[in-house]
């Protein structure tokens, strides 16, 4: 089972790395290496555990964070429906975006990152996601809200992105233009 203990921190030079294309049908190995990912981040969101284990509750992990440079990520997010994205996948990739942005009002945080850093991350609004599930099945998502932006978030670890990258340094709160707002 993962703990904090496993996820490095910002300033670890993995989380700047490009991850490799998992080969697949993917091997015992990696299958087991997302099913710790995707468990990790359910796990944390459960009170009794994450007490128990001192989990930071997580709604999404990428395999970088666990020094793991493979392209594989884990969502375990609910919209503002009520609606539960749980998704592990292989080589996710973004096939199309909307023109329109959308950001957190409260910005971002990273399991990977200790301090707060505020400001406005802006992403697409809508993103269109294919991947490979853990049973070799392709997956293709069109995601909106609170999902879409884990998935972004996510992927972009596997290109060596850390969400501050996005905050103008000079303006933290600067307006983005043509965005839509996500209270949380
Ligand atoms: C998170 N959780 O898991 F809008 F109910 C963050 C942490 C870093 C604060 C734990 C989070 O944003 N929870 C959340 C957000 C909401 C509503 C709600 C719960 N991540 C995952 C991560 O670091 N993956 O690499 C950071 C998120 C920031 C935006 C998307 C992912
Ligand atoms: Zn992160």
């Amino acid at each position: 089972m993962l703990t904090m203990k496993d996820i490095i921190r910002d300033g670890h030079p993995s989380l700047r790395q490009v991850a490799s294309e998992v080969v697949l049908p993917a091997s015992e190995e990696d299958k087991s290496i997302l099913k710790s990912l995707l468990e990790y981040v359910i796990n944390s969101q459960d009170s009794e555990l994450s007490l128990q284990y001192g989990l930071r509750p997580g709604i999404g992990l990428a395999a970088p964070q666990i020094n793991v440079l493979k392209r594989m990520i884990a969502v375990h997010v609910k919209n503002e429906q009520g609606q539960l994205y749980s998704y592990a996948l292989f080589n996710p990739k973004i096939m199309s975006h909307s023109v329109e942005k959308a950001y957190l009002t409260s910005g971002e945080g990273c399991l990977s990152v200790d301090e707060n850093i505020p400001g406005y991350v802006p992403r697409y609004a809508r993103v269109t996601v294919k991947g490979f599930d853990l049973e070799g099945k392709e997956i293709k998502i069109r995601l909106k809200g609170l999902p879409a932006i884990v998935f972004q978030h996510e992927i972009d670890h596997l290109n060596g992105i850390m969400f501050y990258d996005y905050i103008d340094s000079s303006n933290p709160y600067k307006k983005i233009d043509n965005a839509i707002a996500i209270e949380r």
